[in-house]
């Protein structure tokens, strides 16, 4: 059984999208030529015309990585004192807090999405808060209509952490329709990538000066440097990356659809394991597929199931953990308890991200399910 289940090759979480080579040095010809290779160059305006096209997004300013995007997007945003946020979360969301000195303030998930439980937000609410900080976690969107309830009776703002939800769409409108503020991650192991790089979709037109400003040194013209910024700027190779990416991404999601019915099938009927990214079509962004391990019902737990596979060459990630309240220097905070993030506590023993892009073999999915069946 063991020998013809094994994975001769490992089989990792993801692999990064790539285009044929000849074709992205086609495109580098035009850089060389240019000896144009970063500061505001051609090819990422370019790839800022496709992206907006392909993202419906009014207003969009690339980055070289999503985390940089966050930092900076919540300086142009102004915000001050306590953001409320999710602790099931990649360290990036609260670290761009940290960056800008605002207190995280921890508010639990609800438990079929994962997302902020937009219920318990209000009760969090001070004088100090100014923003929520929500993430569309693995791509099931957030309470977005609920949140911005609440953000319009207390008067603050919304900035999703759209890292797992590039091209997404909500009841048939952009993901990035909702809240003041987006941002989408193009690392290497997301749907589209520049290999690193990020991007904010925003509604206030007015931002875009001084998120130019902050991505490149706060320098405002030849004689001012207007505020305090950093170099956050996406180059001239990344951005011809991406436009070839670009291309291939709707080939890529149509395979992913295919791998994810594949795991869906094979995984229907085993106790205790559930699949928590259930989207398709438009509302999915096919970035992660992600199951649900109930130990009491399936009788392993997580993390057996994660040495198991790992046992067959398969290395599938415990997406998010540890959570972020967990981390040594939030502990002192009060939302930070335990007893106050019940759900956050239970998902992050259960969650496990499984092999997921398009180049994984359907059969491989069949074989990764039937260790996952013959395990019971
Ligand atoms: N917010 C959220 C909710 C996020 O999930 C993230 C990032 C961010 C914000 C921040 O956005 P960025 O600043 O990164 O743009 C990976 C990614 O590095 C990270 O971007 C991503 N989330 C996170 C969920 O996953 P790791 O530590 O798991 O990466 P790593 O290197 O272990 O890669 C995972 C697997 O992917 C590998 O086992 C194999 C495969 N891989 C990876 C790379 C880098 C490849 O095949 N080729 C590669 O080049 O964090």
């Amino acid at each position: 059984m063991i020998i013809e289940i094994m994975f001769k090759e490992p089989i990792y979480v993801t692999r990064p999208l790539l285009p044929k080579l000849h074709e992205v040095c086609s495109r580098l010809d035009q850089v060389w030529e240019s000896k144009w290779l970063t500061n505001n160059g051609p090819q990422q305006h370019k790839l800022e015309e496709e992206l907006k096209k392909y993202l419906q997004a009014e207003n969009l300013s690339l980055f070289n990585n999503g985390t940089l995007a966050l930092l900076l997007g919540l300086k142009a945003l102004d915000i001050t004192g306590e953001v409320i946020t999710t602790p099931f979360t990649f360290p990036a969301t609260v670290q761009a807090l940290d960056w800008n000195n605002l207190t995280p303030v921890f508010c639990d998930i609800e438990p079929t999405t994962l997302t902020l439980d937009a219920a318990k937000i209000e009760s969090l609410i001070t004088d100090k808060t100014s923003a929520i900080l929500a993430v569309h976690t693995f791509g099931n969107p957030c309470d977005v209509e609920q949140i911005q309830a609440i953000a319009n009776k207390y008067k603050l703002k919304v900035i999703y952490d759209g890292a797992h939800v590039f091209g997404a769409k909500v009841g048939g409108h952009p993901i990035s329709k909702f809240g003041d503020m987006t941002m989408f991650s193009f690392h290497a192991t997301k749907l589209f990538n520049t290999v690193e790089g990020g991007g904010l979709v925003y509604h206030d037109a007015n931002l875009s000066e001084t998120l130019n400003q902050l991505k490149n040194f706060g320098i405002a013209n030849s004689d001012e440097v207007k505020i305090s910024g950093l170099n956050a700027k996406l180059n001239e190779i990344q951005s011809v990356i991406g436009i070839e990416v670009l291309k291939m991404i709707e080939d890529e999601r149509h395979k992913r659809h295919e791998i994810k019915r594949v795991y869906e099938r094979n995984l229907a009927e085993i106790p205790g394991i559930s699949v928590l990214t259930k989207l398709e079509g438009e509302n999915s962004s096919y970035q992660y597929f992600v199951i649900q391990i109930e130990e009491e019902l399936y009788g392993k737990s997580r993390d057996m199931v994660f040495e198991k596979l790992k046992e067959f060459n398969v290395f599938t990630r415990k997406y998010f953990y540890p959570l972020c309240s967990d981390f040594q220097w939030y502990k002192h905070l009060e939302s930070a308890r335990k007893e106050n993030l019940p759900f956050a506590q239970k998902a992050v023993k259960q969650v496990l991200a499984m092999p997921f892009y398009g180049e994984l073999q359907l059969e491989s999915v069949e074989k990764i399910c039937k260790v996952i069946r013959d395990f019971i």
